[in-house]
């Protein structure tokens, strides 16, 4: 089990890992030294407005081009704050927390399950209710094809239960999930150059600012570049969450040229000892080659600084967005060198079967989910614990 697993587990209460040690007195020095005064605990993430939902670029808006002003030359902000604050106390545990997460969708899918099967035998019309049941989970044509053949073999015109439905269910769906589980790591490079990309409220800035906390318990030094300099906004937002947990934050006024401030970025990381650097940046771009543009530049500055960077490119899914979700990693795998998927506010809908279609099309790795707006809801992907958590089975 990697260690970032350990942590994440750590944060996230899950049962079967003993609390780890504190972070170890050399980090909880370098800490001190930044900022004397630990805070006692982390508070909820800000206030923040609610997203809009993405447009996937598939089509391109016809909006008019985006006027930015011309930024003031001034000089980097920076913020360096207090320590972070030990592990919230574990509520719940980690699959309670999984299964509260995704019980939109569960609770769609088997309420289904049973109705469609409950003293029914299987027949044709049972079958097809079964597929636009799963179809309409958004899990995708080919894994309700597999799904309804396997519960049809060897079954046809007899009664079937529904629990056997929702076991067979889990069972294909950790089937395909199974590959893409992969623990998401800091490599030895510093610093480590962490590229967070996604539309507009998928989800980023948070998702690196939890990322960011469960780094500084582990006593690394962080950093985090606001490279979406599209909005004021966004750059408070990462400010505020480097003021809370710690980390130094780059950022320039709305407007700089965000391949700009990554370069020097990642300058000042080499030069203060960072171990970790996240770039945040913008979703909100008016179309699709805007987009590759911008990226594409962003990547091209990064290696002018470090060949081998960004170490790794974070695609932020958010999965209220449904089939979108399949549109946006389309395109960002494409244009980006994704290398891992964090799909956000599973919670919020009862579709969380877009995970299972976009990992069965794309097979990028899944590294983390997002069931919750707080810290410890930002939960390591496990592929087994998914699939049961959406067929509303109980942990193995
Ligand atoms: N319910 C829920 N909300 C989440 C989750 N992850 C993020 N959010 C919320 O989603 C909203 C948008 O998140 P941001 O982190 O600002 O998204 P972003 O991708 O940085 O957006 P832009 O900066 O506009 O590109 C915030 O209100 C977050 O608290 C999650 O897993 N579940
Ligand atoms: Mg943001």
């Amino acid at each position: 089990m990697s260690f970032f697993r350990k942590l994440f587990n750590r944060v996230a209460g899950k049962t079967e890992e003993q609390e780890a040690p504190p972070p170890s007195v050399a980090a909880e020095e370098a800490v001190q030294e930044q900022a004397p005064e630990p805070q006692p605990e982390l508070p909820p993430p800000p206030p923040e407005p609610e997203p809009e939902l993405p447009a996937p670029e598939a089509e391109p808006q016809p909006e008019p081009e985006i006027e930015l002003p011309v930024p003031e030359p001034e000089p980097d902000r920076e913020t360096v704050a207090p320590a972070p604050a030990p592990a919230e106390p574990q509520r719940l545990g980690w699959f309670a927390k999984l299964s509260e997460g995704l019980s939109k969708s569960s609770r769609s899918i088997t309420g289904s399950i049973t109705s469609i099967f409950t003293k029914k035998k299987l027949d044709k019309a049972t079958l097809q209710d079964l597929e636009d049941v799963l179809l309409q989970a958004d899990l995708g044509l080919p894994m309700a094809e597999r799904i309804v053949k396997e519960v049809s073999i060897g079954r046809y015109d007899k009664e079937i239960d529904p629990e056997e439905v929702k076991r067979i269910l889990a069972s294909e769906v950790s089937k395909v999930l199974k590959p893409v589980e992969v623990p998401f790591t800091f490599g030895a490079e510093k610093p480590f150059i962490i590229l967070v990309v996604g539309v507009n409220g998928a989800g980023k800035t948070t998702t690196i600012g939890k990322l960011g906390a469960i780094a500084r318990r582990e006593g690394y030094k962080v950093m985090f570049a606001a490279c979406d300099t599209f909005r004021a906004a966004a750059i408070e937002q990462l400010n505020v969450w480097g003021s809370r947990i710690g980390a130094r934050v780059m950022s320039r006024p709305t407007g700089a040229d965000a391949s700009g401030l990554a370069f020097d970025a990642i300058a000042q990381a080499k030069e203060d000892g960072t171990d970790i650097l996240f770039i945040d940046t913008a979703g909100r771009l008016q179309n699709k080659q805007y987009l590759m543009d911008e990226l594409d530049k962003i990547v091209r500055v990064i290696k002018k600084q470090d060949e081998g960077a960004p170490h790794a490119v974070l695609l932020v899914l958010d999965a209220t967005t449904g089939q979108n979700a399949m549109a946006q990693a389309e395109i960002f795998t494409k244009v980006a060198g994704v290398t891992g998927l964090i799909m956000t506010k599973l919670d919020g809908t009862a579709r969380g079967g877009i995970l299972v279609a976009i990992a069965e099309r794309f097979r990028i790795p899944v590294h983390a989910i997002g069931v919750g707006e707080s810290i410890e809801d930002l939960q390591p992907f496990d592929a087994d614990g998914f699939a049961r958590a959406i067929a509303g089975l109980e942990e193995r």
